[in-house]
């Protein structure tokens, strides 16, 4: 096991997480993998939807392996370029939608290996440079949706155009099919890190336990993406919606999102809206410092290559991953239930890292509350000297306040995102309750909310279930904010009709009732992406007097069920209800 840069051991930060959770510690310790959409879809170009938007008959698409020959595919070249990113597990797609297995499958010939001038098994050479570089290997598998198995049925997505539904009998599929390809899966390639399953939609409990127990049976310890159903609670962690980055304490179980490069999966040449390096690493923080994994994609060649525009990005990003390695793998996320108006924190016990973002870079001193430990030193990771910072600690009694304020350099001391480490006297001890932290903007979001039902729905009248969403917080300075609702909006809705009614809020004896508008777009925020824009409406302003603890009550029927039996991540929600973020408006 080698020294990592930040000088603890790999093996170290999974002991560290298997205190909680033994099965995924390696997994929640990495933080950071590598997902590769890669499969036939790659020769015409659109991405790996194309068979079905196209419906192209299955003998048609058939011929596509008979012009694969990725002969530039180099495993070990792919395999550096994870590891120079700082990505430590790689999810690959072993069968995407269109049925074609990228490995040498017994049970369907339709496969690489058989089906393919090129023969080889690239799952079988990146299960063994993955081995020698030290990286988890991990499988995507289309469970439900296969659009060139004559029985594969799935809820919405099927291949209607050369099988007839009423004709489907999906067992055949399943145990014909799936579980024989997942068994090669799990018996063939040695150590499989995980299963990311996708796309449920109709697949009963009884088959999504079914097929847990299978993966269970063959690789114990293969950890399972809650993607494998609709059901909720199954797996072992949970995937969040494409490209979303959750909430601070929205899951309470281990959480991954996947995101885009540009805005495809599969490769595509018509698709070039390309994320920055920079928006890359602000990412990347945003998760980790809410405690999640970021599984980043690429979309390989029909040659076989990892396009440049990606692999220049992920360079890019492995400086800075590597620069900053002990402030990303095996930490934990804030235990400051707020979204930080600078970027984002993550702990390890003894140590707090602040990864500030360079353009909100504050010059004149960043000031933090919520660190109760004495603090010994602080110091800019990027800076190999470790030049310690000026900082003053105090304590407000009344309000049982701690504050932290560092004297930052004037300039940022890294590229992007600058990683300001604190170490502490004795175990961490954080204040973890929902309290304003210094500086103007204080964002109530709804997993920080108790949330009740107020109304039921009465289906005949048309009236949707009403919940309300209740904070209680401290907040410590008293004035007049602004009431912003935020919103994640998916880019192809028409805001009109997305809140039903009016959002109504109440504290403290004021109350708004408002229709929520469309009135800014937060370009700037680090957790929204394509397929969302945030948007922010105006409610209104309310007053508090006095610092201290309050309550704020907002009642909307977009609230969800917060212990929900079933999800439809599939259909992503055309709007999203985050937070409401107040905004002081004297100063
Ligand atoms: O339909 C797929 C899509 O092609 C891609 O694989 C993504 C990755 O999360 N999953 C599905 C859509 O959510």
């Amino acid at each position: 096991m080698g020294i990592s840069k930040a000088g603890s051991t790999g093996q170290e930060e999974q002991n560290r997480t298997a205190e909680r959770d033994p099965r995924t510690a390696w997994w929640t310790a990495a933080r950071f993998g590598m997902f590769i959409h890669w499969g036939l879809y790659a020769l015409p170009a659109q991405g790996e939807w194309i068979m079905y938007a196209q419906k192209t008959p299955v003998r048609e698409y058939e011929k596509l392996a008979q012009r694969f020959n990725p002969t530039e595919f180099d495993a070990k070249a792919w395999v550096a370029l994870a590891k120079e990113a700082g990505m430590r597990y790689i999810v690959i797609t072993a069968k995407h939608h269109d049925g074609f297995a990228m490995y040498g499958s017994k049970a369907d010939p339709f496969n690489i290996v058989d089906a393919t001038p090129f023969g080889r098994d690239p799952l079988k050479e990146l299960a063994e440079a993955c081995a020698e570089a030290g990286i988890v290997l991990c499988f995507y598998y289309s469970h439900v949706i296969d659009w060139h198995h004559p029985h594969a049925l799935h809820k919405e997505h099927n291949n209607t155009w050369d099988y007839k539904l009423e004709e489907k009998r999906f067992a055949e599929y399943f145990e014909g099919k799936a579980k024989p390809q997942l068994k090669e899966l799990l018996t063939e390639y040695g150590r499989v890190g995980l299963l990311w399953f996708d796309t449920a939609g109709g697949l009963s409990e009884e088959d999504s336990k079914d097929i847990v127990r299978h993966v269970r049976s063959l690789q114990p310890d293969c950890l399972i993406n809650s993607r494998v159903s609709h059901f909720m609670g199954m797996g072992d962690f949970v995937s969040k919606g494409d490209n979303e980055i959750g909430m601070s304490g929205e899951d309470t179980r281990p959480w991954e999102t996947p995101m885009t490069l540009n805005q495809s999966w599969g490769y595509t040449t018509k698709d070039q809206v390309w994320k920055t390096a920079d928006s890359l690493i602000k990412k990347l923080v945003n998760v980790i410092g809410k405690g999640g994994n970021l599984l980043l994609n690429v979309g390989p060649t029909p040659q076989g290559t990892i396009p440049e525009l990606s692999a220049e990005r992920l360079r890019e990003v492995g400086e800075w991953t590597g620069r900053n390695a002990e402030a990303v793998y095996g930490t934990d996320g804030s235990p400051f239930p707020v979204e930080l108006e600078w970027g984002a924190l993550t702990t390890l016990p003894g140590r707090v890292y602040l990864h500030v973002h360079n353009d909100k870079w504050p010059a004149n001193g960043l000031r933090l509350g919520g660190i109760r430990n004495r603090v010994l030193r602080a110091y800019c990771l990027a800076d190999q000297s470790r030049t310690e910072l000026e900082f003053e600690q105090a304590y407000d009694e009344e309000l049982e306040l701690h504050t932290l304020e560092i004297r930052l350099p004037d300039e940022p001391a890294d590229q992007y995102v600058s990683v300001v480490a604190l170490e502490l006297e004795g175990e961490n001890d954080f204040d973890r309750t929902l309290t304003q932290m210094p500086g103007g903007v204080f964002q109530l979001e709804v997993p920080h909310a108790k949330i009740s039902l107020v109304r039921e729905a009465d289906e005949e009248a048309g009236i949707p279930v009403i919940r309300g969403a209740e904070w209680t917080f401290k907040l410590v300075k008293p004035g007049t904010y602004e009431l912003l609702l935020v919103s994640f909006k998916r880019h192809d809705q028409a805001w009109n009709g997305l809140y039903p009614e009016p959002i109504l809020l109440e504290s403290a004896g004021q109350v708004i009732a408002v229709d929520p508008r469309e009135d800014l777009a937060d370009s700037d925020s680090p957790s929204c992406q394509h397929p969302y824009t945030a948007v922010l409406s105006r409610m209104g302003q309310f007053t508090w007097d006095q610092a201290g603890v309050h309550t704020l009550t907002l009642l909307s029927s977009r609230l969800k069920d917060p212990a929900p039996k079933f999800t439809e991540i599939w259909h992503a929600d055309a709007v999203k209800l985050r937070a409401l973020r107040l905004v002081r408006v004297d100063g």
